[in-house]
């Protein structure tokens, strides 16, 4: 029987009542503990007592991912050292990394929050959990690996990399669930169909729990055709605590937020105001009940939105809508602006099309962003003039003009040309920042 837990189906108002007792514990616990937040709030004038409705969290300063990396590596603890289990950090790419630290209840909280992922795609301890998400600093790997565990799966720590033994692995084994990026498991049924095999038949998944990158609804369908399984979105990031901080079910109508740990709020990102339910901005979120690392507010840079109403899966814990992108990776096309995503979303109408592609930046003589999308067609279509690529090219880059409004030069390259990714894929190469 398929496993229930109470607290997703719980009444919202019941939920309310927790969210509000954990933002009063954790926004004291961050005042009387980090210097951060004491210098912070001190100076906002928000005095950390006085919360008594969930509307005074508008009151509160916000944190930036900034200044998480100024108290690297440990000045965001609010515990002692000495209570920590592990630590994971982010990749750090632009500069110092973000620590996320764990004591052994936040461990635990971790794992229940991804086995929600198990038990929204209908699983349980009849599952093999096959976990290909990198092990190590990056939270993909253990924090998938906890969620099977805690939800009785056989888990297997497969980790990046491989991919002709991870083909095997998950042949052999007769993995159900598939746990990695959606590039690497486009990446992994692409590598099994060049080997001859027909992975939506020899592998024996049921589900994939893919995240830590924005895919589009046609790269999903691409997937789950190649593979036969469903893909459900998994969301998370190493300020909050990792994957698991909200997932789709079955339905695929936008990602439960663990509503009992996290309390989400979408704001303008331009002016900070909180924007009602439904409207599209950036999502900012508190901890509840984390120990080591809190966060009160803090400023994901992810683009989406709660949707509003309640899921047909009839759980009450409110949706947030797949990410769009990351603030930081919006295009600006004449005015015009645009999500990586949705460029690949269009792509992937034209069935001759692959998943790999990378989007170059570039300014032109007069400083306006030219974009080009280089990408590469699917292996079995035959191209076979010149005449017939620069007819393709024109057509998807009418339908981003029809779709999007904007110019998008659209540049057909050699299959395999495009760097293939074992964790997240670069989708951008900004050319304006060499220059
Ligand atoms: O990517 C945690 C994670 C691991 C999530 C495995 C899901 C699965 P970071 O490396 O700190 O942590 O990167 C966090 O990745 O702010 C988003 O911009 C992006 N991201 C994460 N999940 C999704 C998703 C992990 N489902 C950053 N869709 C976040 C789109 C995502 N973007």
């Amino acid at each position: 029987m398929a496993k229930k837990t109470e607290v997703l189906y719980a009444p919202h108002e019941q939920i309310e009542e927790m969210q509000l007792a954990g933002i009063k514990k954790t926004v004291i616990d961050c005042y009387e503990h980090i210097d951060f937040y004491k210098k912070s709030f001190d100076e906002a004038g928000f005095d950390p007592y006085s919360v008594t409705s969930l509307d005074d969290v508008a009151r509160i300063p916000f944190v930036q991912k900034q200044d998480l990396r100024d108290a690297y590596p440990y000045g965001m603890l609010a515990v002692p050292l000495k209570d920590v289990r592990e630590i994971h950090m982010s990749s750090g790419t632009t500069g110092i990394a973000t620590v996320g630290a764990y004591t052994e209840h936040d461990l635990k909280i971790w794992g229940e929050c991804f086995a929600r992922g198990v038990e929204y795609a209908g699983g349980d301890e009849n599952d093999v959990m096959h976990v290909a998400y990198g092990y190590g600093l990056f939270t993909g790997g253990i924090g998938a690996h906890y969620g099977g565990v805690a939800a009785g799966c056989t888990t297997i720590p497969m980790s990046a990399g491989n991919t002709e033994r991870q083909i095997r692995v998950l042949r052999e084994m007769g993995s159900t669930i598939l746990c990695c990026t959606p590039s690497y498991a486009m990446h992994i049924a692409d590598t099994a169909l060049e080997m001859g095999l027909d992975p939506a038949r020899d592998f024996h998944l049921r589900a994939g729990i893919h995240g830590a990158e924005p895919f589009s609804d046609n790269f999903r369908r691409d997937l789950e055709r190649k593979l036969n399984y469903r893909v459900l979105d998994v969301y998370g990031l190493t300020e909050t605590m990792g994957p698991g901080v909200a997932l789709e079910c079955w339905e695929q109508q936008g990602l439960h937020i663990a509503e009992d740990h996290f309390y989400p709020e979408i704001i303008n990102p331009e002016t900070g105001e909180v924007l009602p339910d439904g409207e599209w901005g950036e999502l900012v979120l508190t901890t509840l009940d984390r120990e080591a690392s809190p966060v009160v507010r803090y400023r994901t840079r992810d683009i989406t939105r709660i949707i509003p109403g309640q899921c047909p899966c009839g759980r009450t814990h409110r949706r947030i809508d797949r990410i769009h992108g990351r603030t930081d990776d919006m295009l600006i096309i004449r005015g015009v602006n645009v999500f990586p995503s949705q460029i690949e979303d269009v792509m992937k109408t034209f069935p001759q099309m692959s998943s790999w592609y990378q989007i170059e930046v570039d300014t032109d003589h007069r400083s306006l962003d030219i974009v080009t999308l280089k990408a590469e067609p699917n292996p079995d279509v035959d191209l076979d003039s010149m005449a017939a690529v620069e007819r393709l090219q024109r057509q998807i880059s009418a339908a981003m003009k029809t779709a999007l409004s904007v110019g998008v030069k659209v540049k057909l390259v050699e299959p395999k040309t495009i760097p293939r990714s074992e964790g997240k894929a670069k989708r951008i190469v900004d050319l304006r920042k060499e220059k």
